[in-house]
């Protein structure tokens, strides 16, 4: 595979020839011809967000002669503050890619695909549906995303309308666990990295495995490094030296999913010493000795031979912890260390909160954060019922996941459900879970299994390719969105230019055409436009204003005098002890929950292989940039990393190729040898690998920790536990 590395001269010679590198529309002219011939044109400004992952950066963009120039940060947006990461960059590249999807694409065989209009689209589709719902009832349809506010509340009123419950997502191998346990803790989410807790006022931060350089959001990775030179304490645990710890005081390289343990000690500690907030923890915790008691096993000496790291460090980090209180908080961290990757994650989550609730750092400066919400207003038309019935991912009361964060769901467990004849029909909107959902082969055998699958993508995906129907959506700088909201402004992605592949639609023509020919139609009858007022109406805000300047300010009612400092969800109580988790059959107070799998010592070549972000990439999807793979080749980006000693045994020198193995998949790949990388482990990137057959030619490199994973839920959650997998690693 390494072979099909490109050289720089190839790869240019090929960009130029179909004009993928920097083609303008119709022309396939290159940019510098562009910037050339548009020299003297007038600059247009327009505001959107980026959808290059997440975050959501809000981008200010100049257009010359209807063709994206260049773009900034939006200086109002709490997320970008101004700057964008090489791939919010790379995404100005999005519209001219030449591999897009022009125009619907209908299976006529196996990955056998002809163009069809989108007349013929809905009708087939909605026909289709309506066999299937009326054949095996609405509960049998699921729709899976990567949640995002315009996807979000069409495909939502969709499913509604014809009464289908599952509505799932991408977070199941994220952040589902994470979200769950802050859920079960407290009845409510904080917010990541730097909207979750006060980097400006933090003196001691400790961070799980959240790395703002890899996982990158660039006002986290300015907010770190300002943390830093102000002399704040920032410890690191992550098995790796990830490309934030050169920000910390201190990086703990601890054994992977063993997070649980270390804070079960610090907890232990910090209570035997008496060094948490007593008038807090009584005022706001539920049944707080039963969570003290708990905790008196998990001792630090208990801990050190789980975590790797020593008991007097443990220790000494409980109490500097304590004592720096309330200014001091547990990061509230993303995917790494509890997102979704272990067995234990969700009750490393319960423990996240609590230990920031031990030290009563609530919205106090310095600690952890609860955001407000813009009180948007209401489309004035009649809605869709809730559907009642139940979920196919069991998130309904008295179900396996009663427990799961609702909004998410438990993705592989509707999809694999196909192959056991429950799930019927899936609607996918921008998620790959054939290669993002593990494991791969029942999750491919699972969306083989439906009856309908249809796809909106830009690209065929691995996912795509296993479609009925793919439906081509106009690319983030091709559409308006809904409006929505970043800290305390409304802002908006705007259409910044015209679909560069004409025939591509925006969502709501595209959920809106599927719902008429469903015969659900009657719920859509309205515009963006006529949805962005309805939803600006009460705020005093213009929509003229949200559109000539991206981001604007929503000025809140002043709060009362007496207005409680934060707001939590559920019973308004920290449940360190959880009734609900005790009527659900769960330990009501965090316990000690071993990793599901251990990596044998006495077995050289058996590692546990855990991944996380690169900066370049985000998951499998820009894979279709051909600018950001050519920066992977250039800089070999697919390395496995691995620790020394664990090389020399193996024979293992930098540079050398070995083999990755285990009962689900082989392949091969070069090793890096370093000393960032914990010896239990080795580190695969996550992005490459890909088996789509028509993603861009260049990109068919790598390997992918996915393959190697098996089918897991994990207790609580239902969280695919990505980290659970052992493979073997000799020289090739
Ligand atoms: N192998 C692998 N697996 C992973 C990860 C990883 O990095 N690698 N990351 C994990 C994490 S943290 C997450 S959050 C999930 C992410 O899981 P996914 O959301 O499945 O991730 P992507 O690979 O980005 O796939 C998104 C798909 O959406 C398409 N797309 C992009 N923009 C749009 C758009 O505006 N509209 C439409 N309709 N489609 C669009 C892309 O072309 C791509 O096919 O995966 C998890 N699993
Ligand atoms: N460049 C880039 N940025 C992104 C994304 C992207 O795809 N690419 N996606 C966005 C999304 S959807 C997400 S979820 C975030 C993810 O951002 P992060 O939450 O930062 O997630 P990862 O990069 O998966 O992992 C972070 C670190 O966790 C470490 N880790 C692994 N196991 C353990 C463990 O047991 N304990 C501890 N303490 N650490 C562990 C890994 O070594 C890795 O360095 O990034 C966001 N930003
Ligand atoms: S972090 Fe980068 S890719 Fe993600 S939204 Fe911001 S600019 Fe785009
Ligand atoms: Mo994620």
């Amino acid at each position: 595979m390494l072979k099909k590395r490109m050289s720089r001269r190839n790869f240019i010679k090929a960009g130029a020839m179909t004009g993928v590198l920097m083609g303008s529309p119709g022309m396939l002219t290159k940019y510098s011809v562009f910037a050339e011939t548009s020299a003297a044109a007038p600059v247009i400004i327009k505001s959107a967000m980026c959808n290059g992952c997440g975050n959501r950066c809000g981008m200010r963009v100049s257009v010359k002669n209807g063709r994206i120039w260049r773009a900034v940060g939006h200086s109002d947006c709490a997320n970008s503050r101004g700057t964008l990461c090489g791939r919010g960059q790379a995404i100005l590249t999005q519209p001219y890619v030449a591999h897009r999807i022009e125009r619907p694409l209908k299976r006529v065989g196996e990955n056998r695909f002809e163009p069809i209009s989108w007349d013929q689209a809905f009708k087939e589709i909605g026909e289709k549906l309506k066999i299937i719902t009326d054949t095996h009832g609405p509960g049998s349809v699921f729709y899976a995303d990567h949640p995002k506010t315009t996807g979000r509340f069409f495909w939502g009123r969709f499913m509604d309308a014809i009464g289908a419950p599952t509505i799932n997502s991408h977070n199941a191998a994220c952040n589902l666990a994470r979200n769950t346990g802050f859920y079960g803790a407290i009845g409510t989410v904080p917010g990541y990295g730097g909207s979750g807790i006060d980097w400006d006022n933090s003196n001691y931060v400790i961070v799980l495995g959240r790395s703002y350089g890899d996982g990158v959001n660039p006002r986290d990775v300015q907010l770190l490094v300002k943390a830093s030179e102000r002399g704040a304490k920032i410890i690191m645990l992550d098995p790796r030296y990830n490309n934030s710890c050169q920000f910390a005081t201190e990086w703990l390289s601890i054994r992977p999913g063993t997070d649980l343990a270390f804070l079960l000690a610090m907890a232990h500690t910090i209570i035997k010493e008496d060094l948490h907030d007593k008038s807090f923890v009584n005022e706001y915790g539920h049944k707080f000795d039963e969570f003290a008691k708990g905790m008196t096993q998990y001792t630090p000496a208990w801990a050190e031979p789980i975590t790797g790291i020593k008991a007097d460090t443990i220790a000494r980090i409980a109490r500097e912890y304590a004592k720096a209180k309330p200014a001091a908080c547990i990061e509230t961290s993303w995917k790494g260390a509890f997102g979704s990757n272990y067995g234990n994650s969700t009750e490393t989550a319960r423990m996240v909160i609590f230990l920031n609730a031990l030290i009563g750092n609530f919205n106090e400066k310095g600690g952890m954060k609860f955001g407000s919400k813009i009180p948007f207003g209401k489309l004035d038309q009649k809605n869709p019922p809730k559907p009642t019935i139940p979920r196919l991912d069991e998130i309904n009361p008295g179900g396996k996941y009663a427990l799961a964060y609702k909004s998410y769901g438990v993705t592989q467990l509707t999809i694999t459900r196909a192959s056991e004849g429950m799930t019927k029909a899936g609607f996918i909107q921008q998620h790959n879970p054939a290669r993002t959902l593990s494991p791969k082969k029942e999750i491919v055998e699972g969306l083989k299994a439906l009856e309908l699958l249809v796809v909106v993508d830009h690209f065929v995906s691995e996912t795509a390719e296993l479609a009925h129907y793919i439906l081509p959506q106009a690319v983030q700088l091709e559409r308006r969105e809904m409006v929505e909201s970043k800290g305390s402004f409304v802002c908006i992605n705007d259409q910044v230019v015209k679909p560069v592949k004409p025939e591509t639609l925006p969502l709501e023509a595209i959920v809106g055409g599927i719902a008429k020919a469903y015969g659900v139609g009657e719920f859509f009858n309205f515009t963006i436009d006529e949805l962005n007022k309805a939803l600006l109406a009460p705020l005093g805000i213009s929509y003229d204003d949200v559109i000539a300047k991206g981001y604007v300010k929503y000025n809140a009612p002043p709060k009362a005098a007496d207005a409680p400092k934060f707001k939590l969800g559920g019973n308004g109580k920290v449940n360190f002890y959880s009734e609900s988790y005790k009527e659900n059959g769960y330990s009501p107070v965090p316990q000690w929950v071993a990793p599901l799998v251990e990596p044998n010592k006495n077995d050289p070549k058996e590692f546990r292989l855990i991944w996380g972000k690169q900066a370049m990439h985000s998951h499998t999807g820009t894979l279709n940039l051909p600018v950001l793979v050519q920066i992977s080749l250039d800089n070999k980006l697919d390395l496995l990393w691995m620790h020394p000693q664990r090389a020399e045994a193996l024979g293992i020198k930098n540079g050398d190729t070995v083999i990755v193995e285990n009962e689900r998949s082989k392949g091969k790949i070069q090793v890096k040898v370093t000393e960032r990388m914990h010896p239990e482990a080795v580190f695969m990137p996550p992005h490459f690998g890909p088996f789509a057959t028509r993603v861009y030619e260049a990109a068919k490199f790598g390997l992918n920790p996915n393959d190697y994973n098996t089918y897991r839920e994990e207790m609580i959650s239902g969280a695919t536990c990505n980290q659970e997998t052992l493979v073997k690693v000799y020289k090739a």
